[in-house]
Parts: structure tokens; C-alpha cells; sequence
């Protein structure tokens, strides 16, 4: 007897009204959806809101570089055991892969997803060493260019005695951005983060490893079901402990990602990140007298008049401009891979015309 599932099924694990009206166009029979849990580099857990299983990618996924390679949160579908193709994405949680070359000579592996079709990201940063405004611009920039949605998380914050101090100061670089103190050793701020979690949710957490991701996918599941890491008081960083990106079905309904601590965070393109991070120095940048002010030296300056009054930081300016410089460098070598394309396909067809023409000769 063939099970049929449903599309509430499939809803409990984020299937939404994206993906039926997806599934329609397309033709796609939901008997063969399974969401991924889990990716390795040749093995994927997969569910279907009935039965959790292991499978491995078609040939096909694996020859063919364009397209789609499986990764936690994207929908596939399935053959038995084997994952045929991955359904279009909403959104990729992708960062870029700073000046590496792909293993095929000339390839430039220009983006690294690593999530995919995700509602919320928690960005979990730690209230210990692990504390750093500029990391979480950074990681706001990030979550923004992929088209997500932040909420930024400070745990340990049993470790002060008054850590709203850092929440205020949070609140000054992520304007309208929620901002929840959470501890793992009294449970607060736990409870303002089921409301994330409800049916049909997908959230991921980003974050340096120790910065209390697992601790809090414990908490919130109310039960240890992932690793932790023991703290070394002299450094105040947990080891590395999550080892592969793990989506959990929670209880409260929705899905957690956890993920391994990620230690560099490089920009595949250009996106609104900066923009949407950055608005106060798109506001200010719209009072300066020249329309295209690179606020650096220029008369007139109304972001570099704000830093002399102390209205902006000029670390903030700094970080702002570092990561303007970095995502115009990858974008840059974006459409320079993209014009090598075109090139070699013109090349191509030069050749083929000469060939063509050569024939005519004889
Ligand atoms: N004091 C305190 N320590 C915490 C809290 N949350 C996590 N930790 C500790 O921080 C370390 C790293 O936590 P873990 O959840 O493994 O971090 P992850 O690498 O982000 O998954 C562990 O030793 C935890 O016990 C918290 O709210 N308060
Ligand atoms: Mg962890
Ligand atoms: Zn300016």
C-alpha cells in the first residue's frame, strides 16, 4: 500500500503556499518531497512528516555543476533513496568562499551554500569574549543580503549584572531588529523565542562556535539533543562541538537549524545587506552635498560631519566601509566569471563559424 502525503504533512516541515503553488506549476507529485535534516558530502537525512530515512544524490546532481547540490532545509525529491533534484529555493543562506578556486582548473567557486529556505536567523552571540558589535553588523549584513529575517540573540547573560547595558548598546547598530537576552542557566529570554518556532517556522542559528547555539536548541527543545561544549574559563570559548548542520523538528512545531560555529564570513555578491544594516548612513549619506559622496574626504560630508559629532562611530563607518569594499570585490569577480562565460561561448561559436566557413572553401 502507497502512503500519500499530504500537504499539511509536508506543512509541519515548512512546506508553505510557495511551494504548493511550486509544486503545481511544476507538476510535482508530493508523494516524493522529503525535506533535508541533514547534509554530508554523499549523504543526506531526509523526512517526510512520516518516516525519516538516508539517502544519497543521483548521478545527475552529482555531474552536473549548475545545478542544485542538496543542503539542510531544501526540499527534494525522492526515488526510494535516492534525492533526483532539489526543488527551487526560496532563499540560500550562502556566503562566499574567499579568493578559493573550485578543484576544476579555471572554475571560481563563487558562493558556498549553506542552508536553504530559511524564515528567521538567529544571530547568537555570546555575552563573553564572544561579544562584538562589528561581528554582528556583520552577520546582520550577511542575513540581510540572503533575504532573511535577523533576530539577534546575547546569551550568557548571567554572566552580568546588568546586561541590559549590551542590549542598549545592540540597539544602537540594529535599528528595529529584536534583541533578547537569553540564559541558559536561569531559562530567561526563553520564552520570547517559541513565538519564532511555530508551525511551519524554519529557523537557523549563526554564530561563532561557543557562543551558546546548541545550549539554547537544548532549552528550547526541553531536552539535551544536541552536543555541547564544556567553556575554558582562560579563553571563554567553547570548543567546536556541531559538527554538521542539523535541522530539528521542534515540539513547538516549527524547525531549528543548528549549526557548527562559522568562523569566517565572506561575501558571495552585493546585496541590500548593507543598505538594510547601514540605514542611518544611508540617511545621513542623503544630506551630503555631492549625490556621489564616497565619505571619505570630500567637502560637504554629512556622514563624516556625523563622526566629528559623535552621532556615528567611526568603527561602525569603518566596518560599513570594509564590508562595501569586500562585496564590491565579489561582485566584481561575479560578473567577471560571468563575462569569461559568455566569452568562451562566443569563442565557441567563432569557431565554429570559421569551421563553417573553411568548409565553404572546398
Ligand atoms: N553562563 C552561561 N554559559 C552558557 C550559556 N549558554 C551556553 N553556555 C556555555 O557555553 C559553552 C558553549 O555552548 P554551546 O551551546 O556548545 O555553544 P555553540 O558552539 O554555539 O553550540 C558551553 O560550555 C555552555 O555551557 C548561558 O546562557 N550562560
Ligand atoms: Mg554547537
Ligand atoms: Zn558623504
Amino acid at each position: 500500500m502507497t502512503l500519500h502525503i499530504s500537504p499539511e504533512t509536508l506543512h509541519q516541515l515548512g512546506w508553505n503556499d510557495h511551494f504548493e503553488r511550486l509544486a503545481t506549476d511544476q507538476g510535482i507529485n508530493l508523494d516524493q518531497v522529503a525535506r533535508v535534516l541533514s547534509a554530508q558530502r554523499n549523504q543526506f537525512l531526509v523526512t517526510n512528516g512520516h518516516r525519516e530515512w538516508l539517502c544519497t544524490p543521483s548521478g545527475i546532481i552529482r555531474h552536473h555543476r549548475q545545478l542544485d547540490y542538496p543542503v539542510t532545509g531544501d526540499w527534494v525529491l525522492m526515488d526510494e533513496n535516492v534525492v533526483k533534484r532539489v526543488i527551487p529555493r526560496k532563499n540560500t543562506l550562502c556566503r562566499g568562499e574567499a579568493g578559493s578556486r573550485g578543484k576544476q582548473a579555471g572554475t571560481v567557486q563563487r558562493e558556498q551554500p549553506l542552508a536553504a529556505n530559511i524564515d528567521t536567523v538567529f544571530i547568537v552571540s555570546g555575552l563573553d569574549r564572544d561579544y562584538n558589535p562589528r561581528r554582528i553588523e556583520r552577520f546582520l549584513a550577511l542575513v540581510y543580503n540572503c533575504g532573511m529575517t535577523p533576530v539577534i540573540i546575547l546569551t550568557k547573560a548571567d554572566l552580568h549584572e546588568s546586561p541590559n547595558a549590551f542590549r542598549d548598546e545592540v540597539e544602537t547598530i540594529a535599528f528595529g531588529v529584536p534583541i533578547v537576552l537569553t540564559s541558559t542557566k536561569d531559562g530567561s529570554g526563553i520564552d520570547e523565542l517559541h513565538g519564532y518556532l511555530n508551525i511551519g517556522q524554519t529557523t537557523s542559528m549563526l554564530g561563532s562556535s561557543g557562543a551558546g547555539k546548541s545550549s539554547l536548541a537544548n532549552m528550547l527543545y526541553g531536552k539535551d539533543i544536541q552536543a555541547t561544549a564544556t567553556v575554558s574559563t582562560s579563553v571563554g570559548k567553547g570548543r567546536h562541538t556541531t559538527t554538521s548542520r542539523e535541522l530539528i523538528v521542534m515540539p513547538q512545531g516549527g524547525l531549528l537549524m543548528d549549526n557548527p560555529g562559522i568562523r569566517e564570513i565572506a561575501f558571495s555578491k552585493s546585496g541590500d545587506g548593507l543598505e538594510a544594516t547601514f540605514s542611518d548612513i544611508q540617511t545621513l549619506a542623503e544630506s551630503c552635498r555631492f549625490a556621489n559622496c564616497l565619505h571619505q574626504l570630500e567637502p560637504g560630508c554629512a556622514v563624516l560631519h556625523a563622526v566629528d559629532s559623535g552621532e556615528l562611530m567611526q568603527e561602525r563607518l569603518e566596518n560599513y566601509r570594509k564590508m562595501q569594499r569586500e562585496m564590491e570585490y565579489a561582485q566584481a569577480r561575479n560578473d567577471k566569471s560571468a563575462d569569461r562565460v559568455e566569452k568562451e561561448r562566443w569563442k565557441g561559436v567563432a569557431m565554429e563559424i570559421k569551421r563553417l566557413e573553411k568548409r565553404k572553401k572546398y
